[in-house]
Formats: C-alpha cells, structure tokens, sequence
C-alpha cells in the first residue's frame, strides 16, 4: 500500500541512507559522552548504530583510562566488545547492569520501542532489564508518533521452533494482522537466533494498548519474548539531519 511504499523509501533513499549513518554516529557519540563513566557495568546492544557506541567507548576509556566491563546482548555484540579491546563479561559474574545502550527499529511517543529486527531480542530485553538505566541511540527514522508508523516489519516473536505454527495462529486469531516466519536471506530456512529459536515477523494492522497485548502474547505457550520494550526506555537519542541530536 501507499503508505508502506512511503515508509519504505524513507528507510531506502540512498541520501536519507547515508544522512541516517551519520546520524547514527552522532547519537551513538552523545550517549557515551552523558552517560558512560568510570567503573560502569555496561550492556552493548547489537545493531549498525551500536557500533558507533562502541567505538566512541573504546576511545574514551584509552583516553581517560576508564576500567568498564561490557556485557554483550548478542552474538555481534560479543563480536564488538572484542575487536574493540573492551573487557567481556556475562550476567553470571555481573547480575547488575549500570548501564544499557541499544539501537531500536522504532521508537513511540512514550518511548516505547520495537526491537529486534536484527533478531537479538531475547538477549537484548534481558540486558535492558537489568540495567539501572536504559539508554537508546537512534537515527530520525526511527521516530515515530505510534508503532507501525514508519517500522513495516513488523513485532518480532522469538518462538521455540516446535510451537511456531500454534503461536502464529494464536497472535492473529487474538490480535489480527499477519504473521511471516523469519526466513534467511538464501531462503533455504529459517533464521535461527542466538538462543536456537525462531522468530515470527507479526505485522499489525492496528494500534494496540502495547503493554497488554505484550503481557498477553507472552502468556502464549512456546512464546520466549517479543521485540516490544514498553516502559524500558529511560532516554532515546535521535540523531538528526541537519547535524543535531534529539533527545527525548
Ligand atoms: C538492535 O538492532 C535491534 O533490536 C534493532 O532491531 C536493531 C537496530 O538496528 P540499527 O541500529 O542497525 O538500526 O538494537
């Protein structure tokens, strides 16, 4: 329809695509500059904007020789926190989280989010969750009035293979709207997350009270998580086209 055509483009245009890199950036920078200090615990989102995050980090602590210790939210994550010489650590030796920073796909007036279009949600909701403060960086195409606004993927379900045809039918005989399992880029199956589950791809055709149908869906049998974080978002910065930051 029109209106996903719209959004599409906005998410395609070659020279919004590359205002919203540079946009990722100056996000991602401004997040660490406020918030990340000296013997933090820290959370490492996954995502393109991240990276930005990180690099930013990995500066900061030669600079001002900082000692952090970062938790990885996926697979990449962990990948990251590598690369960049930052010191790796999980939830068994570090429970408390000072600090989170995450990407988002979209982002509500309340500051609720959709995530997990890279497929990392569990794991991304679980390090949020436990952090004392949840930071989100994002690019202007991210903002959104309502979910669904400009994000057209989606809410993605992360599903225990086995159950993901009964979760399917259970979303959309209660909600509506139309439900994909994730398939790999080649086709030849299933994308598999970092947890060996699946993820199913719900596309709403309406605007729902977000906290009930998240708690609801997540009663379903076989449902691990969804990619809606309500209520968990303490601050999101959006970089901005014209060079700013937006902070809401
Ligand atoms: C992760 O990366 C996901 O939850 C979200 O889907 C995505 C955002 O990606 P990007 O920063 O590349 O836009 O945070």
């Amino acid at each position: 329809n029109t209106s996903s055509r719209k959004a599409n483009s906005v998410f395609l245009d070659p020279s919004t695509m590359s205002k919203a890199e540079e946009a990722k950036k100056l996000a991602g920078h401004l997040a660490v500059k406020n918030h990340v200090r000296n013997n933090q615990v820290l959370g490492i989102g996954s995502g393109s904007t991240i990276v930005h995050a990180v690099q930013q980090i990995a500066e900061k602590v030669k600079e001002e020789n900082l000692k952090l210790v970062c938790i990885p939210t996926s697979f990449q994550a962990r990948q990251l926190i590598l690369q960049y010489g930052l010191t790796l650590s999980d939830l068994d030796q570090h429970p408390e989280i000072d600090l989170a920073i995450d990407g988002a796909d979209e982002v509500d007036a309340d500051l609720n989010l959709i995530k997990g279009g890279g497929g990392c949600l569990t794991q991304e909701k679980i390090v949020a969750g436990y952090a004392s403060s949840f930071i989100v960086i994002a690019d202007f195409r991210k903002d959104s009035e309502n979910l669904g606004d400009h994000w057209h993927k989606g809410i993605p379900i992360e599903v225990i293979p086995m159950a993901y045809v009964p979760v399917s039918r259970a979303v959309t005989q209660k909600f509506g709207g139309l439900i994909d399992l994730r398939m790999a880029v080649n086709k030849a199956g299933p994308v598999v997350t970092d947890n060996g589950n699946f993820i199913l791809d719900w596309k709403f055709d309406r605007v729902h009270k977000w906290s009930e149908v998240n708690t609801a869906i997540k009663m379903i049998p076989g449902v691990v998580d969804t990619g809606l974080f309500i209520n968990m978002a303490e601050r999101v910065y959006f970089g901005m086209q014209d060079g700013s930051v937006n902070i809401k």
